[in-house]
């Protein structure tokens, strides 16, 4: 697809898209989740070797989910608490991957990070338990705004913020792949599009080299 007119080039290789999904697809996604909720509840990951749960919940969709417990961060094809396979991938979800990730494999791994309460937030990290970099990796934002930031490729030296507002999609790619990147904040209660509040956020990335 051509890229669309409102597309901000926010760093090298950070592409955001504000509004791409209007209300009835950004509803339509909802309802896509609390189904793969249905099938593979939240779950509430912890920290590798200290425990300390995350103050994000999870799940997934797709081939392989993204769980983090005291051994270490990785992928299963399992969800951690029931074991069973995470559904399918959403066509809306996939549709979104063809549109915007111009890359010639499919996503394996749809995380699901939902963010409950007025404290739910994501330190700064990397996005590094992939087997490829080559992919980008495409976040769909849902519900209330975030305060997102974003610094390059070592945990010190300059960041950049900027809001997530509900509908809009960002693609990172290049040089960002490997950013360090996180959530500060939630304005809790600012969208009307998850009922009680909060955030949901659909991180579709390839998780293996294609053969
Ligand atoms: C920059 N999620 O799931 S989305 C994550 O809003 C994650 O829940 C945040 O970071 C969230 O790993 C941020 C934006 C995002 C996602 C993946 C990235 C930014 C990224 C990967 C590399 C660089
Ligand atoms: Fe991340």
């Amino acid at each position: 697809m051509t890229v669309p007119a409102t597309c901000l080039d926010a760093a090298a290789g950070v592409r955001l898209f504000p509004g791409f999904l209007n209300q009835s697809r950004q509803r339509r996604l909802v309802s896509e989740v609390a189904g793969i909720a249905a099938q593979s509840p939240f779950f509430q990951p912890v920290m590798p070797r200290t425990g300390q749960p995350f103050s994000v919940e999870m799940t997934n969709a797709g081939r392989l989910g993204w769980i983090s417990d005291r051994s270490g961060y990785r992928y299963s094809p399992n969800h951690p608490v029931t074991g069973t396979a995470w559904p399918a991938m959403p066509n809306a979800v996939l549709e979104l991957w063809r549109d915007l990730a111009d890359y010639p494999h499919a996503p394996e791994c749809c995380l699901i990070n939902r963010y409950h309460h007025v404290k739910a937030r994501m330190g700064l990290h990397q996005d590094r338990d992939e087997e490829t970099f080559a992919a980008p990796v495409v976040s769909v934002s849902l519900g209330d705004t975030a305060v997102f930031r974003i610094g390059g490729t070592t945990r010190r030296g300059p960041t950049q913020s900027f809001r997530l507002h509900s509908g809009d999609v960002l693609v990172l790619f290049g040089d960002a792949r490997l950013a360090y990147h996180g959530i500060d904040r939630l304005l809790y209660g600012s969208s009307p599009l998850i009922p009680g509040g909060g955030r949901l956020n659909l991180t579709l990335r390839r998780v293996t080299s294609p053969a």
